[in-house]
């Protein structure tokens, strides 16, 4: 197992690895982003696709909520969509409507269209970043890496766009199983190139983001998510503590824990009592304050964590919000997250 001697504050890579912690470690999902006013600063002067390939803005966005608000880790400023970008699909963000993906993929014919990524090639301005991000950060806390899980995006790539149901994708996966399973691998050996790629420029650590996981039965996850996360998790496990975040399907905690996964994932709305005893004693569990609940106010906020960490008990916990933080969320109010959690001693 790679690890980095040379951080200061490794609470989260201690506590992905089973090893005692002075107190619980917090970071947010899509911490760096729209809800800081130094980020909406550089979103009015460059392009989505701007500030993710140009490693110096990637890097200065990274590290805004570590300076501004004092979370344990830095998340790579990226997004999941650079993977079908890289296997060659036309992917625009449009402001204030999320991803579009102009030509989606419908049939076999559209394979034709898609590769496993290069990812030197393609990707290497990922690299760059990271390598300048780790040089910036100079050890003062991990940097957590990332990679949507290939069901997630093969969500966009079929659906070309944001959804509630993706209902789209799921018909793709029914009426042309082995089409989707032709999509998914292909996916899957991009990603798994892609993250070896991360940790060779100086991720820490690294979570699969599998958002519409929910969205799945529990079957039907095994056979278009887990199957591949697995390959994902075996392929990087030995290298650095990797992180499953599949929201919603926490009918398959444990199926997921078997994978060797470092730590899971949880939205808030299972109870932290229950997906303990879904995942097993031998997990940490990240999560999973509602981030709707950050819009309370400030006294709420501080009396809803404390129950949190609570309900989770000490040890082999990490703090975070049950998915990304929403726009519109004060960033006092994000901070009141982060200090109840980096205050709070278990008894
Ligand atoms: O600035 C803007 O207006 C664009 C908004 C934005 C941002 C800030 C997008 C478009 N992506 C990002 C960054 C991003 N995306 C990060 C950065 C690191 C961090 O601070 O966490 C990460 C980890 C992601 C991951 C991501 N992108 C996911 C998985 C996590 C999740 O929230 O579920 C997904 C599903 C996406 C797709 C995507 N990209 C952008 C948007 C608005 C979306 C969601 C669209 C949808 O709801 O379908």
């Amino acid at each position: 197992m790679k690890r980095d001697q040379n951080i200061k504050n490794d609470l989260i890579i201690r506590t992905l690895m089973g090893e005692a912690v002075e107190r619980t470690p917090v970071w947010m999902m899509r911490q760096a982003g729209r809800y800081l006013p130094e980020y909406i600063a550089l979103r009015n002067k460059y392009s989505f696709f701007e500030r993710c390939q140009n490693p110096e803005l990637a890097c200065e966005i990274t590290l805004q909520p570590v300076d501004i608000v004092g979370v344990d880790a830095a998340i790579l400023f990226s997004d999941i969509l650079v993977v079908p970008q890289a296997m060659g699909l036309e992917v625009q963000l449009i402001e204030k409507q999320g991803p579009l993906l102009p030509d989606p993929i419908k049939t076999a014919k559209d394979l034709e269209r898609v590769r496993v990524a290069d990812v030197d090639e393609t990707l290497s301005y990922v690299f760059d970043a990271i390598k300048l991000i780790k040089q910036e950060l100079n050890g003062r806390v991990p940097l957590i890496g990332f990679a949507g899980a290939p069901w997630t995006l093969l969500c966009y790539m079929v659906q070309g766009k944001g959804s509630k149901t993706f209902d789209e994708a799921k018909a793709f996966c029914y009426q042309q199983p082995e089409v989707a399973h032709q999509l998914l691998q292909m996916i899957t050996d991009t990603t798994i190139a892609y993250l070896k790629g991360q940790v060779a420029a100086g991720a820490d650590t690294l979570q699969i983001f599998d958002s519409w996981g929910g969205l799945l039965s529990k079957q039907d996850f095994e056979t278009y998510s887990l199957y591949y996360i697995r390959q994902i998790v075996a392929a990087l496990k030995d290298e650095v503590p990797t992180i499953v975040f599949a929201k919603g399907a926490w009918g398959s905690l444990k199926e997921m824990a078997d994978t060797g996964a470092h730590g899971l994932g949880i939205d808030w709305c299972i109870e932290p009592h229950m997906a303990r005893q879904f995942a097993g004693a031998d997990i940490t569990l990240q999560g999973n304050f509602d981030p709707a609940k950050l819009l309370s106010p400030i006294p709420v906020i501080e009396k809803e964590v404390t129950a949190m960490l609570k309900a989770f008990g000490p040890g082999r916990h990490i703090a975070n919000l049950g998915h990304g933080i929403l726009p519109n969320v004060p960033v006092d109010h994000a901070k009141a997250f982060v200090d109840t959690v980096k205050n709070f001693r278990h008894a």
